[in-house]
């Protein structure tokens, strides 16, 4: 029997910071699966940094979101009918085809995810791409290593938050976060970060020195601007920084400036700034799932989500999470897992 789906589909592009406007919640018919199709159901998705970069059309590592049509991103969803042998009803599935309620997909574009007993949400975050990010960033990018001085920017995130405590957990000389609140301050001292600042505070380059007055071996930047050269200036010699995001720059109408004092910095200390992208490090995947399972298992590591309810509250989580109204992952449920057939 055909099924209704509601999905949002990119309205206009944006100017600076996006809008409601810049979106349109509509109502969509799909026909039964084929061969080789699964209908899914999402039971949560994801809203991203990213996507901010989706509405833009100019180059980039991955293509824009068209007008008109549906928006793309990850979610957790359940398979209520099936033609496709491999991902049976009741499958639990990741797919890239959120920002809707239901979606009739190959089988192909979706990937079985085991049962768990830890919150399907976790696929999203702390398990998923933002949690592969945080470790490929820090151990593999900014090759860091036990005793390591550690900065993470945007800590407070889904990212900053598993990148500061991965590094504790591997034996950081210290923890350096920054976060855009006085409670996000608090909560990354409570796990375990030892030292935090707010970003509104002061200059940034100001409030690091007096954070890590010792200056820093890694920094994992998730912000750029201010932040990246604040903490070039407090790197040490042979420091390393992993460039995973430059989210103060995301709304921005013209190219940013770099950081000043760039080449004489890079050459003097002799530091490697590396960017990367996470797509290219998921064989890392075993490895980090075992790992980062078992430090969620043992208590060890803190997880925290931000978690809006309903396919309406996708878009104002979105223009949320893109003014810091998260701590943690941001996640949109979206319905109730009724579980495996
Ligand atoms: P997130 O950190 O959970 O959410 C975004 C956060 O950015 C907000 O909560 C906000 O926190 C902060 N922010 C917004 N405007 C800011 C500004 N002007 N200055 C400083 N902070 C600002 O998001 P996430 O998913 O973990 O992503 C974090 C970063 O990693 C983003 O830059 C993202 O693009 C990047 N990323 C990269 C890859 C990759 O493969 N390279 C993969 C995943 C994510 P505050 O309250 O602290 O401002
Ligand atoms: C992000 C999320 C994902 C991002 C990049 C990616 C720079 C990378 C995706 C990929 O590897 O294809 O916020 O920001």
């Amino acid at each position: 029997m055909p099924v209704t789906a509601r999905e949002w589909h990119l309205a206009a592009r944006p100017h600076g910071e996006p809008a409601p406007e810049d979106f349109r919640l509509v109502e969509v018919e799909h026909p039964d699966p084929t061969e080789g199709q699964v209908l899914v159901r999402m039971l949560a998705m994801s809203v991203d940094p990213y996507m901010r970069g989706r509405m833009r059309l100019g180059p980039s590592y991955a293509a824009p979101w068209e007008v008109g049509e549906v928006m793309q991103g990850g979610a957790v969803g359940r398979v209520v009918a099936s033609r496709s042998p491999a991902v049976p009803e009741g499958a639990l599935v990741l797919t890239d085809a959120a920002w809707r309620d239901l979606a009739v997909l190959d089988a192909g574009a979706v990937r079985r995810l085991p049962e768990s007993d830890l919150p399907v949400t976790y696929s999203l975050g702390i398990l998923g791409m933002p949690g592969l990010t945080a470790y490929a960033g820090l151990f593999r990018v900014a090759a860091f290593r036990e005793g390591d001085a550690v900065l993470v920017s945007g800590a407070a995130g889904a990212v900053g938050s598993a990148a500061g405590q991965f590094a504790r957990l591997r034996g950081a000389s210290a923890v350096v976060g920054s976060a855009g609140s006085p409670e996000k301050v608090a909560w990354l001292r409570e796990i375990g970060f030892t030292a935090a600042f707010d970003y509104h505070d002061g200059r940034v380059r100001d409030l690091l020195a007096q954070a890590a007055p010792d200056g820093i071996d890694v920094y994992f930047d998730n912000v750029g601007g201010e932040h990246l050269e604040a903490a070039m200036a407090a790197l040490r010699v042979h420091g390393r920084a992993a460039l995973c995001g430059s989210i103060s720059g995301y709304n921005a109408t013209e190219p940013v400036p770099g950081p000043r004092g760039f080449s004489a910095l890079m050459v003097s200390k002799r530091l490697a700034l590396t960017g990367f992208l996470v797509g290219d490090h998921t064989d890392l995947r075993p490895e980090f799932t075992e790992t980062v399972s078992g430090w969620i298992r043992s208590g060890d590591l803190v997880v925290r989500e931000t978690v809006r309810e309903g396919l309406e509250d996708a878009v104002p989580a979105f223009l949320d999470l893109l003014r810091g109204g998260n701590t943690g992952k941001m996640v949109v449920r979206l319905a109730p897992d009724p579980g495996s057939a």
